[in-house]
């Protein structure tokens, strides 16, 4: 389970419906282009909480047929009704993918017992491993060391997706947890990172710059950290281009550029302009 994990973007038709056609391409684009070692599916690259259940299954099932075994799935399953995470996470797993993970729940300010009893009743209803999506700057739940030691606890919390700038809390779970799975979380910090041993990374830029973001990593765990910073700054000049640009919109775009059907995202999110999608095509061409 180590290495760059693509945190899919999933392809809609302009009504906002799964395309099919364009997800089984957006998963072969990954894998054969960006040859990245797996696929984190239905994240916040994936508009998984812009989804119903039905959606979020279909994008499941799909995935794991395009992908079969040529690579390590995560399933994504973290909802607010927890019944329905429940119910994903047996799906997935019904559907064989290789570990599950679940955003901490958000919107109500639950307590910290109340998110360990979430993803404690996940794991008493499914036979499989979990990853713990940590990324308080969208969900607003921050956990500090001991939090996280509790989590792990449970021996089927196997990891952390770690989504937040915080490399002082980053360094301490990787030193009081050298058996766990750390992910990175944040793609502009993925040598940072590295260099602090984490286990891979899990990020939407690996859609369009997964080969940047191997080289990236392989470097770091070599101690070639010069080389590593030069193609983290290239990878950086991209990412502050697409940050500008609109996030998933423009990954979309440049997939597009690529040949790739990445459609469209759902509503609210809304569409770019005629020159925003210009700027995407120069994307295309300057760096991917
Ligand atoms: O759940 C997911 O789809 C992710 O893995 C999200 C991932 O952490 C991305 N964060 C968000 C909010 O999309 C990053 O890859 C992020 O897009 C990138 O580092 C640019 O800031």
């Amino acid at each position: 389970m180590n290495g760059i994990f693509t945190a899919l973007i999933c392809s809609f038709d302009e009504k906002g419906q799964v395309n099919e056609k364009g997800l089984r391409e957006i998963v072969r684009h990954n894998i054969d282009v960006q040859k990245v070692d797996g696929l984190y599916v239905n994240g916040s690259s994936g508009e998984n909480f812009l989804m119903s259940a039905d959606q979020k299954k279909k994008v499941f099932e799909i995935v794991k047929d395009e992908v079969k075994d040529e690579v390590k799935l995560i399933a994504q399953v973290g909802a607010l009704d927890i019944d329905e995470a429940v119910e994903l996470a047996q799906y997935a797993t019904n559907l064989g993918y290789d570990a599950l993970s679940a955003v901490t729940p958000f919107y109500y300010r639950f307590d910290f017992e109340e998110v360990k009893d979430y993803y404690n009743t996940i794991l008493e209803n499914v036979d499989n491993k979990m990853i713990i999506y940590s990324i308080p700057a969208l969900t607003g739940v921050s956990m500090n060391l001991d939090q996280f030691a509790e989590l792990f606890e449970n021996e089927k919390v196997i990891g952390v997706k770690f989504t937040a700038p915080d490399f002082f809390l980053l360094e301490r779970i990787r030193h009081a947890f050298p058996d766990k799975l750390i992910y990175s979380g944040f793609d502009e910090m993925l040598l940072s990172a590295a260099v602090l041993n984490v286990d891979g990374a899990i990020g939407s830029t690996f859609n369009v710059n997964g080969q940047r973001a191997k080289q990236i990593y392989a470097l770091a765990k070599e101690s070639r950290i010069d080389e590593a910073r030069e193609i983290q700054k290239v990878t950086n000049d991209l990412i502050a281009e697409i940050l500008a640009n609109g996030l998933y919109q423009t990954i979309k775009e440049i997939l597009k550029a690529k040949g790739v059907d990445a459609g469209y995202c759902r509503k609210p999110m809304k569409r770019l302009t005629e020159d925003k999608v210009k700027n995407a095509k120069a994307m295309a061409v300057k760096y991917c």
